[in-house]
């Protein structure tokens, strides 16, 4: 039976589900939902599989799971791959680096919401400033481990890799690259594979 992938195009949570199931070369058990969210606005069907109502959301076998983290588990399981390591500290490091990254598309996808949603007289440059802050200490750990990081593909490499694609979508003016050549060089790399190219339109 497919699955169900609850779905905005532009979310980077979204993309980096459908990274993971291209490269587990299950994409095409993965129908795509698309829901048209809006922060203030919620829909009840997802709510219904969701209770915080986000994408993405998966159905599977009649149940539904969420957040990234969790569906990209259940594909890695599905599919019998290696995009985490099983035990030890192997997969803690592969978790804590998804965990990195995820908090780097927190901190973009709120900077986004502040800067969308409100107007300028009641943007708060303080929070902008603060989320800008994590995403600069999160980029200057990734890059002080860049260079151990080489070719592997694992889910804490597909979530940075999203993560920096998401920066260029929506935060280009950040322009990472100039303090960080070594991760613009593994992202260089990490841009040709079939499974990012495959999923350049969902961010
Ligand atoms: N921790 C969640 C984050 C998901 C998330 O933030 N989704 C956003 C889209 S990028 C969303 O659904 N926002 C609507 C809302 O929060 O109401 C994950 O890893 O899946």
């Amino acid at each position: 039976m497919r699955m169900k992938l609850y779905a905005t195009p532009t979310s980077p949570f979204v993309r980096k589900v459908m990274i993971c199931a291209y490269e587990l070369d299950i994409a095409d058990q993965i129908e795509l939902e698309r829901c048209d969210l809006h922060p203030f606005k919620r829909l009840p069907p997802l709510v219904k599989l969701n209770p915080l109502g986000q994408v993405p959301t998966l159905v599977d076998d009649c149940e539904s799971y969420y957040d990234s983290s969790v569906i990209c588990e259940l594909l890695n399981m599905r599919a019998g791959g290696k995009l985490i390591p099983q035990d030890g500290r192997a997969r803690l490091k592969v978790l804590r680096d998804q965990a990195l990254a995820d908090g780097l598309m927190d901190a973009a996808v709120l900077i986004r919401l502040e800067t969308l949603l409100r107007d300028e007289a009641h943007r708060s440059s303080q929070w902008i400033a603060a989320q800008h802050a994590k995403i600069t200490s999160a980029l200057e750990a990734f890059a002080s481990g860049i260079s151990s990081r080489g070719s592997t593909v694992d889910l804490g490499a597909i979530t940075l890799a999203t993560a920096l694609g998401y920066l260029d979508f929506r935060l280009a003016e950040i322009g990472w690259r100039t303090d960080h050549p070594g991760l613009a060089q593994w992202f260089a790399f990490w841009e040709q594979r079939s499974s990012h190219r495959a999923t350049a339109d969902l961010c």
